[in-house]
């Protein structure tokens, strides 16, 4: 994460101002994860929740990792992925907020969910799924038509970092619902399946978008 954030910082320095938005984002989205990950490396960000339920491995009575400092540093990097994508599609000022404020129900309830001992947690992981489905209409929908008004290159540049980041985004609450939810894996395990997923969604992430976004030209968009 360190190493992809200072590679991002030094190209930043290389394009013009006023067309360095899309580089400036990605430094803080993996400067935050960089210090989530030292965090967890440091054994440090976790609380141990009862688990009701008897599962693989995991008697009743037992208490599991919940390594809440991972939703700290969501609650930072989704919005500042999304709006990787968003300020680059044309989308209205509305949807943006809608956006943003949805991703935040999504994680905020991940979190709880995965902090509550009994099985209300599922109810807040259906909350944080429907905004999820939310997420993923607005990109796919709106998203793609406003960028398709920007001109074709904006189009194809967009469809193909929302294809990669809708894709990956749906892996996440998979991992949620085997790890903090059912706790059918090992809290070593969650930190392998986040992980990778982790680095694909952020430093893989933000190379090709920022790649495919060198390709525009981005002075139209004023930022
Ligand atoms: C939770 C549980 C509640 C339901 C849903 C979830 C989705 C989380 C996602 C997280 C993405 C994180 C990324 C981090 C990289 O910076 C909170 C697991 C739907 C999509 C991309």
């Amino acid at each position: 994460m360190l190493i992809s954030d200072l590679v991002i910082m030094v190209w930043h320095f290389t394009i013009p101002r006023g067309q360095r938005v899309f580089h400036q984002i990605a430094v803080i989205l993996l400067t935050t994860a960089a210090i989530a990950y030292f965090c967890m490396a440091s054994d440090l960000g976790f609380a141990n929740i009862a688990t009701e339920f008897s599962y693989l491995g995991f008697p009743r009575g037992t208490y599991r990792q919940i390594w809440y400092v991972r939703y700290i540093d969501w609650t930072v990097t989704t919005p500042m992925l999304l709006l990787e994508l968003v300020l680059a599609s044309g989308l209205p000022l509305s949807d943006v907020v809608t956006l943003i404020f949805f991703d935040l129900v999504m994680i905020i309830t991940g979190l709880v969910g995965s902090l509550v001992e009994s099985s209300y947690k599922w109810g807040f992981f259906t909350f944080g799924c429907a905004a999820l489905f939310y997420v993923w209409y607005v990109l796919l929908v709106p998203g793609i038509a406003s960028a398709g008004v920007l001109g074709s290159d904006y189009k194809r540049s967009f469809t193909t970092s929302t294809a990669i980041l809708s894709f990956l985004w749906l892996l996440y609450p998979v991992a949620w619902g085997l790890a903090d939810g059912a706790s059918v894996i090992s809290p070593d395990s969650e930190m392998i399946f986040y992980g990778i997923l982790d680095v694909l969604a952020k430093p893989v992430f933000c190379f090709i978008h920022l790649y495919s976004l060198s390709k525009l030209d981005l002075t139209a968009l004023q930022l």
